[in-house]
């Protein structure tokens, strides 16, 4: 159990000595982050059954894990935000004492690593030596969790060394909560029916026990990159949010990046990594990736924002991905892959529904079950994964590992919605942004023709994820925004709006370019927009329709501000409002009075895509 001698961090050692004291493991393996270490570890993964080895010609070294049924995703009722005060935690967050879970959690996780191996897995999220990035380490006894961390983290060695001697960490504690006695037989995905995801902001520890899948094990992500780090940057005046970063590159060669936040279930992988239209590409327009789902951000001595993706790789849903919807996601995971409960083909290879028109006439499923077209079920789970890493996305952006970060010009919010919300609008100005973020919300999807399901609100898509109260989140964005030079400009879109028969209006994938292309023309004060009753809007001759045939008639119907929805959605946004009100910013209520008058009195070039009532 010796300690290597490149581990110099005092307070370390003492935590993990504590750790392993607690735990009582039967080794302390401390990772070094090298790549023989990491497969070794996927090797060993085999030897337990929970890895299978795919085909090496098709899927060089890449692996299948299926995880227990039982233990599929994130657990929002098991997810406790352990503030010193209820109130701090908000309406949207499950709280206990801290005291009180802090001895619920020392009697799970007392010899809870009996017979297993604690890992110690040091991580930087971000950039390594970044003035934005943070350094976690996690302990855990799933040796699935770590090769994890490697690929979606910079891990090991290179992380202690920018820890140094001195510098603080984040600990995070990690068990599946499967002591194995003496003699007993291991199962290939450990976990325990009772499952706790606990973060305690004020002194920044992260506890996590009976779950071995994504979000629930790999500490870095959901738990520290957003629960702990928007408590950190709300206390140190910076941004920790649940977004993408993606670079515009005009045929001139000027870059734009562009920060954008969406609900689950919204395509954010592959808005991401997206492919402009033929026409687009030929010009010279590129799309490149920066980040597919968080954002650090702060301001630098100029007084405008700079944004680092503090991951290393994608944490991706298989089900509908395909060479048609994101074809750089599909290159990311080609090799060096680890695949999470989708299908097995005859060939060694992975399969899922929407990865080919045609399905294969037989597959073991997510459970590893015989499966044919016939079966009548999923051989992907919904949730199944794929952990790859961003260097092998063709569309990585050159600045992706910049300590510095790139320069952010535009926030982008959006959400799956049938009706009501346009295609694209452009705020007035901050706090109409901030409002916009703080109302977005997803339709669960009653795919019956034309019918609406019900609206739930996600503000900035950051609910299952703010590590505080989200009335003090919104208040934090606008005191943010006061202390900006030239801030970022703010735009909503929905590529979800249907029509009566419940067709999309808008083709969506890589005709959002040209969605893009206004917004990063406005960011830079170029491209014109109209007054609306709910913010600034493109005019039918203020987007490049090139190589698609999209009539005027249609864009209205993507951009129609009908009175009568809108009247509904701000009489929806009161009961949210009602929710946060003790810690709402009055400017929140203030816009919406404001947008509530104004619906009334709109300017005349949307009356005629308005609803004349
Ligand atoms: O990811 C999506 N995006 C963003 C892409 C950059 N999806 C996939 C569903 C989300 C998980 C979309 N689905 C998008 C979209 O912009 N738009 C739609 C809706 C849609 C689906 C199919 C068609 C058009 C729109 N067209 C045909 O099927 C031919
Ligand atoms: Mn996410």
């Amino acid at each position: 159990m010796d300690t290597p001698d490149w581990v110099e961090n005092e307070e370390l050692v003492a935590w993990v000595a504590s750790m392993a004291r607690l735990c009582t493991p039967k080794a302390i393996h401390w990772c070094d982050g090298s790549d023989e270490e990491y497969a070794a570890l996927c090797e060993e993964l085999v030897e337990a059954g929970t890895f299978i080895r795919l085909n090496e010609q098709k899927r060089p070294r890449s692996f299948l894990a299926r995880s227990d049924p039982g233990d599929v995703a994130r657990i929002e009722e098991r997810t406790f935000i352990c503030s010193r005060s209820e109130e701090d935690a908000g309406p949207t967050n499950n709280w206990m004492d801290p005291r009180e879970m802090a001895a619920t959690l020392k009697g799970l996780f007392q010899g809870c690593m009996e017979g297993r191996t604690m890992y110690v897995v040091p991580f930087s999220m971000g950039p390594l030596g970044s003035p934005i990035a943070q350094i976690g380490v996690q302990v855990t006894d799933s040796p699935y969790a770590v090769v994890s961390m490697k690929i979606m983290t910079r891990m090991g060695r290179p992380a202690l060394d920018v820890l140094g001697a001195d510098g603080e960490f984040i600990p995070c504690v990690h068990s599946v909560g499967a002591p194995l006695a003496p003699g007993q037989e291991d199962v290939p995905w450990p976990c325990n029916d009772e499952k706790y995801i606990v973060h305690f902001p004020e002194t920044r520890e992260i506890w996590s026990y009976g779950s071995g899948y994504g979000g629930n094990a790999l500490l870095g992500k959901k738990c520290l990159a957003l629960r702990i780090a928007s408590v950190m940057a709300r206390d140190e005046g910076w941004l920790a949010e649940h977004m993408l970063i993606l670079g515009v590159t005009d045929p001139e060669g000027e870059k734009t990046y562009v920060a954008a936040a969406f609900p689950s279930a919204c395509g954010k992988t592959n808005f991401a990594m997206l492919v402009p239209p033929p026409a687009f590409t030929d010009a010279g327009w590129k799309v490149t990736t920066v980040g597919d789902d968080i954002a650090w951000i702060k301001p630098g001595e100029d007084g405008r924002l700079y944004a680092i993706n503090p991951e290393a790789g994608y944490f991706g849903v298989a089900p509908g991905t395909s060479y048609e919807t994101n074809p750089n996601a599909m290159e990311s995971f080609r090799s060096d892959t680890i695949f999470t409960n989708v299908a097995l083909t005859d060939d060694g290879d992975v399969w899922w529904e929407g990865m080919t028109k045609e399905k294969p006439a037989h597959l073991i499923d997510w459970q590893g079950n015989d499966w044919t077209p016939e079966s009548g079920t999923k051989a992907a789970h919904p949730n199944s994964r794929f952990t790859s890493p961003a260097t092998l996305n063709p569309a990585l952006d050159e600045s992706w590992d910049d300590p510095q970060g790139v320069l952010v010009r535009a926030f982008v919010f959006g959400g799956r919605r049938a009706g009501t919300i346009p295609l694209v609008v452009q705020s007035f100005n901050w706090a109409y942004g901030v409002y916009m973020a703080a109302t977005m919300g997803s339709e669960t999807t009653a795919a019956a023709a034309g019918a609406q399901g019900v609206v739930r609100r996600d503000p900035f898509a950051m609910l299952p994820f703010a590590g505080y109260h989200m009335g003090d989140y919104i208040n934090h964005w606008l005191g943010f925004g006061r202390k900006l030079r030239n801030p970022p400009r703010i735009f909503q879109v929905n590529w979800f709006r249907r029509d009566e028969e419940g067709n999309f209006l808008w083709p969506g994938f890589g005709e959002n370019m040209r969605v893009l292309q206004w917004m990063v023309a406005r960011s830079r004060g170029r491209a014109l927009g109209l007054e609306s009753p709910i913010g600034w809007m493109p005019r039918y001759e203020d987007i490049d329709w090139t190589g698609l045939d999209f009539s005027e008639e249609e864009f209205f119907q993507c951009m129609a501000i009908n009175r009568r929805d809108w009247s509904d959605e701000l009489l929806d946004v009161e009961a949210l409002f009602m929710k946060l009100y003790n810690r709402l910013p009055k400017e929140m209520e203030g816009v919406r009075s404001l947008t509530t008058s104004a619906l009334w009195r709109s300017p005349t070039h949307w009356e005629m895509n308005a609803d004349p009532t």
